[in-house]
């Protein structure tokens, strides 16, 4: 029964099961936690955040600490729990992206792929083991486990080379990133995802479709383990339907032709609730939908009283920083681009769920060509995004509240979003003064109301929507857009005076980026820089293109 709609294989191979494989990575942050510090391994280690070990090795759970567990109960049923502080998650975005780039490698370009959280994935495989069919016509051996049942011999075929593509994965990402995980094949991803859960860790398992495999191995779950059941969905049928915890009670309750009654309960729409039903009888024909980039790269934390301008702003550094560490780790996985918004969001305590939002422009040193890994120049850009994003959310915050003591945040969160490919939309580097803290446009963001970008103490008329259901107000950012005031060099910092050509500035930045960073804007262009040809054409190029370029260069 674990099975697909007819018409949903891929064109290569319309008459054969599609063969998908998912991997969820083992005890992941605590993977990665041993991974990072050498001195745990062989230790039983659980990693924390706020009150709760998240997750915590095999090794621990073998001595009764279980994932999502309060630290106080970990640590008195197991003293010699090594506790780890999980509360940044930077290292783990990393090493799943380290993952994602070791497992593209290996499969064909174009191969759909589809992230789940940090550490699961879907892999629609169907073509690249129709290809591994024509080169390789006899099937090899099934290898790891196997459960369900046998239906014919090319499905059993088809499973068998998705195995082996499992198989061979699995090992790759062990040598690259050191860190392990279970693989589940099966002809769709309900089928793919209960199979990676049935042998753990490291470990793999094909799942053949029949009946018996429905009861015994989704029937008992929770609804949840059918993918696209989140937690929305669970709280909702919790909430009117308490009675049913398991995918065999949502069957029972809403049999076919129920579709219009499970949408209500769950608030989704009648397709979702036809999907949900089908997937409790095991079949599934949803698609591999491969992951483009993130709409919004954001980084938040919930507390309860935070109530001084000294542990707000420390508060904000750290949010900073992760937001920009992820920012130049996408640029690894997605290539560059540039966001266009900084989105503030907080929430003060006692003031319910609903947290607010305000956009304001995201500081030009957040695209600074070189805020990227392996430059040379990365830590002053690091640096100085940091800084700048730490200034302009805590304006937004004094014009909400943060100037009028006493206040209490009980959430605070900063988000880059609105991104381009290409940074010509964005303000010219001669017209904004993007790379200095103490800018004229910094100034004005806090001191003069009538010009802040960060003013808008109720939704604007014309705010568009951005994707994650957030709102970007266009209007809030013009003031910005507009400002004409001196810039300074991205690399170096070096202040340009209102009165410094736009092709001085060039220079200076493409000497700077050759890696001579104190290069005055003298007008004349210095002996030791050597013969012109050297200059890459900075004679005719117009400042406002210069990242554009920069990335072209690249
Ligand atoms: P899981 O894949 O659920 O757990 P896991 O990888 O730690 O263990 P397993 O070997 O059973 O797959 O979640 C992945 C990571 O997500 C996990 O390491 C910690 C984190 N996490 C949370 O932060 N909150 C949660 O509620 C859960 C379930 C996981
Ligand atoms: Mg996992």
């Amino acid at each position: 029964m674990f099975g697909r709609a007819e018409g949903c294989a891929s064109s290569s191979s319309r008459h054969t099961p599609r063969v998908i494989l998912a991997f969820d990575l083992d005890c992941f942050y605590a993977s990665v936690s041993v991974r990072n510090d050498p001195s745990l391994t062989g230790l039983p280690v659980g990693v924390v955040q706020k009150h709760l070990v998240v997750t915590s090795n095999y090794m621990a759970r073998g001595l009764g600490v279980a994932k999502m567990s309060p630290v106080k109960d970990a640590v008195a049923g197991c003293p010699q729990l090594r506790l780890v502080d999980g509360s940044d998650l930077a290292p783990f975005r990393r090493a799943a992206s380290e993952v994602r780039s070791a497992i593209r490698q290996r499969m064909p370009a174009g191969t759909p792929m589809e992230y789940l959280g940090l550490d699961e994935i879907f892999i629609d495989a169907t073509d690249a083991v129709a290809e591994i069919a024509l080169l390789a016509p006899k099937p090899p051996p099934l290898q790891g486990n196997m459960q369900g049942d046998v239906q014919d011999a090319a499905h059993l075929g088809a499973m068998a080379r998705g195995a082996a593509l499992a198989a061979e994965l699995r090992a790759h990402v062990v040598k690259e990133t050191n860190l392990t995980m279970c693989a589940g094949i099966g002809d769709s991803k309900l089928a793919a995802k209960i199979a990676t859960g049935i042998h753990k860790p490291d470990s793999q398992t094909t799942f053949i479709s029949g009946p018996k495999a429905v009861e015994q191995f989704l029937a008992p779950k929770s609804p949840r383990a059918i993918p696209g059941f989140g937690r929305g969905y669970l709280k909702r049928l919790n909430e009117c339907r308490p009675d049913i915890t398991t995918v065999r009670g949502l069957r029972e309750a809403f049999p076919p032709g129920a579709e219009a009654a499970l949408a209500d309960a769950l608030g989704s729409s009648e397709s979702v609730a036809e999907h949900l039903l089908l997937a409790c009888q095991g079949i599934d024909s949803s698609a591999v939908v491969p992951a483009g980039p993130p709409k919004i790269v954001s980084s938040e934390d919930s507390m309860r009283f935070c109530k001084t301008r000294g542990v707000v702003r420390e508060k904000v550094l750290a949010l900073s920083r992760e937001m920009i560490g992820r920012l130049v780790d996408g640029v690894d996985e997605h290539g560059p681009r540039h966001p266009g918004t900084l989105q503030v969001k907080f929430r003060f305590t006692g003031t319910g769920y609903q947290p607010t939002f305000r956009s304001v422009s995201m500081p030009l040193s957040v695209s600074a060509p070189t805020l990227r890994n392996g430059n040379p120049h990365f830590s002053a850009a690091y640096d100085r995004a940091v800084s700048d994003v730490v200034k302009r959310t805590l304006a937004v915050l004094d014009d909400n509240g943060l100037q009028a003591p006493p206040f209490a945040f009980s959430l605070l969160g900063v988000g880059a979003t609105n991104f381009s490919r290409s940074s010509t939309a964005r303000p010219s580097l001669s017209s904004s003064a993007p790379f200095r803290g103490d800018s004229v446009l910094e100034k004005r963001q806090v001191e003069d109301p009538t010009t802040s970008c960060a003013r808008s103490q109720s939704p604007r008329k014309n705010e568009k929507n951005v994707p994650n259901g957030d709102s970007v107000s266009k209007r809030s950012l013009e003031p910005c857009m507009g400002s004409d005031v001196p810039a300074s060099c991205p690399v170096c910092g070096k202040a340009f005076s209102n009165a410094t050509a736009n092709i001085e500035i060039n220079r200076h930045l493409d000497y700077c980026l050759s890696g001579q960073p104190s290069m005055g804007l003298s007008t004349r262009f210095p002996k030791k820089l050597g013969p012109r040809k050297n200059l890459t054409k900075a004679k005719t190029r117009h400042v406002g293109s210069f990242f554009t370029k920069q990335e072209q260069r690249r």
